[in-house]
């Protein structure tokens, strides 16, 4: 097809950046055990335009501070990366799985992680489950786990009409539950990965694209190789989630051809999970091969393989969005917008219907017909705008009303785009950009200037390697809010998208937990944090639903500053077993409106100046609580946690 786009180029490198940073919350989460709860809000995975996603969901802004420190550590972590892969022809030794001591179950993954609707798969449980069967919970009807004689295996059937997309599962027992783990529910139909499949020589054939592959880097030194036919000019779309799916593997995806010879290559696509397109120079097969190292990164330089390094592999060969321009769509308008992405006819445009989304949707991940995927699109409240230059000085500043969105770019070395609007004195404003989480190699920064150009407020990092500020009016006047890059870099492909709206008083309420567990005629506490946000003042109460019979907590007041509050929950000596979701709710005094709190699932550690946790994830917070009231002591008393 002549008429190929190629809007991206995404190599390896620009998409380091961000990648080797950690965020800097102080708790942290062991890959082996992603331990919070989980599932009203869903975010979309910023690779997300690789991947078909059917539900539309709400997508919370990130909430997350980078530290100023993670820029030292890029360094550091591309050496360590590049002797791996230096040395990883030689990479055969063992991996313990650490050893985990516990009376609930443990999940670390589901193999495959992707089923179809409307079928029934023998899937395997990855962690320690005694005794076998553990009872499972998933956070959607229509899907029935049945256990299986073998420990460790079971039948799901997904009925027809269950819901599609990722899906939160525990497994528990009396004494408690598994943190929660993903299933994905697809309408594609799902291909098997079939070892041995080391050998470019012998791989397995995928005979139609576009096809979702479940595989695993299933033990140490594990490759796996899939061949697809290409025709001269066709471009291969190949993207990778494992990192995404809280696998813990740092994934590569290559292409080689009939000799053995590599024509592609990527490490790290808008996360660490590759992404990686190849047109062909002439007809042939071409051999697609992943394989990964240990995440949390190790010393040692072996391609990592275990039970728990699970994958999905999409390979596309037909049309593939990249994105619309402009980047998003304002809420409740349907719109026809211009695409770029790969096998794409020229002047490729698409119908966006963004009039039915939530209210509280800001990403949206659009299926679109005759596409081989669906396409993410941001979701304002005002206007979608594109820049015009010349607009680097603030007297050439594009004129904008608030709330709007600007699609723009930093065309080349040097560009500055300025964009100037009317505030009142005391208005506050949130000011974002996004770029870097949609996989673009811009690092901008972001700020806010009075109209002679004065400097007022600046970031460079808040939201990952997107900016982002709040920020108050300190008079009635007009205002530039100014972008550029902070590396020397410019091009087509460093767009972003401005969203500029008034700052809303709300409040926000974080678990660091997601399981509770009471024995009977005991208590025990929990943790919530509030965040008042420009300056919501409303009184609130906590409270708790779904509590079962037996079980109470007292109301508890959130303090006019926010903080931590200390919810106490009481089991009466006569509370039967439980086990079940509960959420935790602030209830605003006057109003009656209701609040509820959320654990992140997301997370990173630090560790030897390497990050550690699961920055972005297919599911990424959830208002699920898992309550545990446990049996009666017997002779051996348990110990609730
Ligand atoms: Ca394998
Ligand atoms: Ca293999
Ligand atoms: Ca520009
Ligand atoms: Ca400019």
């Amino acid at each position: 097809m002549p008429d190929v786009v190629t809007p991206l180029s995404r190599n390896g490198s620009s998409a380091l950046v961000g990648q080797a940073s950690s965020l800097s919350r102080t708790n942290t989460l062991k890959p082996n055990c992603l331990g919070h709860p989980e599932n009203a809000r869903r975010r979309e995975y910023l690779l997300g335009f690789c991947r078909v996603r059917d539900r539309l969901e709400a997508c919370p802004t990130a909430q997350f501070r980078l530290r100023r420190t993670d820029l030292n550590r890029f360094d550091s972590r591309r050496l360590l990366r590049l002797a791996r892969i230096v040395c990883a022809s030689c990479c055969l030794s063992l991996f313990a799985l650490p050893a985990v001591e516990a009376a609930a179950p443990t999940l670390d993954h589901l193999f495959p992680v992707a089923v179809q609707v409307g079928t029934t798969n023998v899937i395997t449980a990855v962690g320690k489950f005694d005794p076998w069967p553990p009872k499972f919970w998933i956070d959607a009807p229509g899907i029935v786990f049945k256990p299986e004689t073998n420990s460790g295996k079971f039948s799901i059937e997904i009925a027809t009409n269950a819901p599609v997309g990722p899906h939160l599962v525990r497994v528990f027992n009396e004494q408690g539950s598994s943190g929660p783990r993903f299933l994905i529910v697809t309408r594609e139909p799902q291909l098997p990965e079939t070892e041995p499949n080391d050998d470019f020589k012998k791989p397995q054939a995928v005979e139609n694209l576009p096809a979702w592959i479940n595989g695993r880097l299933e033990k140490s030194g594990d490759v796996d190789s899939y061949a697809v036919e290409l025709n001269t000019g066709q471009t291969l779309v190949a993207s990778l989630e494992a990192f995404t799916l809280a696998s813990p593997v740092d994934a590569v995806l290559r292409i080689v051809d009939g000799r053995g010879v590599q024509v592609a290559f990527n490490h790290d696509g808008s996360t660490l999970d590759p992404f990686l397109t190849y047109t062909a120079t002439s007809a042939g097969r071409f051999v697609v091969q992943v394989f990964g190292f240990a995440y949390p990164a190790e010393s040692d330089v072996k391609f990592t393989g275990n039970s728990k390094c699970v994958y999905r592999l999409h390979l596309s060969c037909g049309p593939y969005l990249r994105h619309a321009l402009p980047l998003g769509v304002q809420r409740g308008v349907s719109t026809h917008l211009p695409v770029s992405g790969w096998n794409l006819r020229s002047n490729t445009r698409v119908s966006i219907d963004a009039s039915q989304l939530p209210t509280n949707t800001t990403q949206a991940l659009l299926p679109l017909p005759g596409h081989d995927n669906a396409l993410l699109i941001p979701i304002g409240e005002g206007p979608e705008l594109i820049e015009h230059e010349p607009n680097d000085l603030g007297g050439a500043a594009n004129r904008i009303e608030i709330p709007s969105a600007v699609t723009g770019r930093i065309q080349k070395v040097g560009d500055e785009d300025r964009f100037s609007f009317q505030a009142a004195k005391d208005q506050k404003f949130l000011i974002e950009v996004q770029s870097a989480s949609f996989g673009f190699p811009l690092d901008a920064w972001l700020k806010v200037e009075n109209s002679k150009g004065k400097e007022l407020a600046k970031n460079d990092d808040r939201a990952g390697r997107d900016p982002e500020l709040e920020w108050t009016a300190p008079d009635d006047g007009t205002y530039v809010a100014a972008i550029g890059n902070v590396l020397q870099r410019g091009g087509a492909e460093y767009l972003y998208r401005l969203s500029m709206e008034r700052a809303t008083q709300s409040v926000r309420f974080n678990l660091t937990e997601t399981t509770l567990a009471v024995a009977p005629g005991k208590t025990n506490e929990f943790k919530v944090t509030a965040k008042r946000l420009h300056g919501f003042k409303a009184k609130l109460t906590l409270t708790s639903k779904g509590l079962p019979e037996g079980m109470a907590l007292e109301p508890t007041d959130v303090s006019e500053k926010g903080g931590e509050v200390v919810l106490k929950f009481a089991a009466s000596p006569e509370a039967k077993p439980f086990s079940g979701p509960i959420q935790i709710v602030a209830t605003e005094a006057e109003s009656g409106i209701e609040h509820r709190a959320v654990a992140s699932l997301t997370s990173s550690t630090e560790n030897n100046g390497v990050p550690g946790g699961f920055t972005k994830l297919v599911i990424e917070s959830t208002d699920q609580i898992w309550l545990t009231v446990l049996p009666p002591p017997q002779p051996k008393a348990e110990k609730s946690k």
